[in-house]
């Protein structure tokens, strides 16, 4: 299915593990605060659907999305994380900042799944506008941050 048409909350429960020993650990970019709110909440709502207690979801915010390596690799140092979701929302500008920092982001997270032995998942949106990142956090696409945290309790479920 084409990404534009996908729904991101939508997924089988089915296939989902039980995240009740699972401890995560969200890094959330305060830029574009009001869509990346909207998608630390959907995470933090589907990780307790599956179990997960509240006691065992760390919140922590960066000030933007090219913080979210360095952010990552903290909360999962300072924390016994099973997993960390990186949530952040990159729009298009009128200069070339926004390539810069989607490919920093995606490669920092890349190689913070090399380096470390536990999932970091890309919860970051890449829009060219804010609509599109609204329908994309808890709009008409779904909220990203819900496929995060699934994805997030997928991968630990994977490793154990
Ligand atoms: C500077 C900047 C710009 C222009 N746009 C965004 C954005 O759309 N989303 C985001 O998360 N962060 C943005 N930032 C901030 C950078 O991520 C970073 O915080 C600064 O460049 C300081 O390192």
């Amino acid at each position: 299915m084409a990404s534009s048409l996908k729904n991101l909350s939508k997924y089988d429960p089915e296939t989902v593990p039980d995240a009740s020993g699972m401890k995560i650990g969200i890094v959330v970019s305060e830029w574009n605060e009001e869509v990346t709110a909207a998608l630390a909440e959907g995470a933090v709502n589907s990780l307790k659907k599956h179990g997960c207690n509240d006691e065992n979801i760390i919140v922590m915010p960066v000030p933007g999305s090219f913080e979210l390596t360095f952010g990552s690799r903290l909360i999962a140092e300072k924390h016994a994380l099973d997993a960390v979701i990186a949530i952040g929302c990159v729009i298009q500008g009128e200069t070339r900042h926004f390539e810069f920092i989607c490919q920093a982001v995606a490669h920092g997270i890349t190689e913070l799944n090399m380096e470390y032995d536990i999932p970091f998942i890309f919860g970051v949106l890449t829009t060219e506008n804010q609509q599109q990142a609204l329908d994309r956090a808890g709009g008409k696409h779904g909220n990203k941050g819900d496929e995060a945290a699934i994805t997030a309790i997928k991968m630990v479920g994977l490793k154990r």
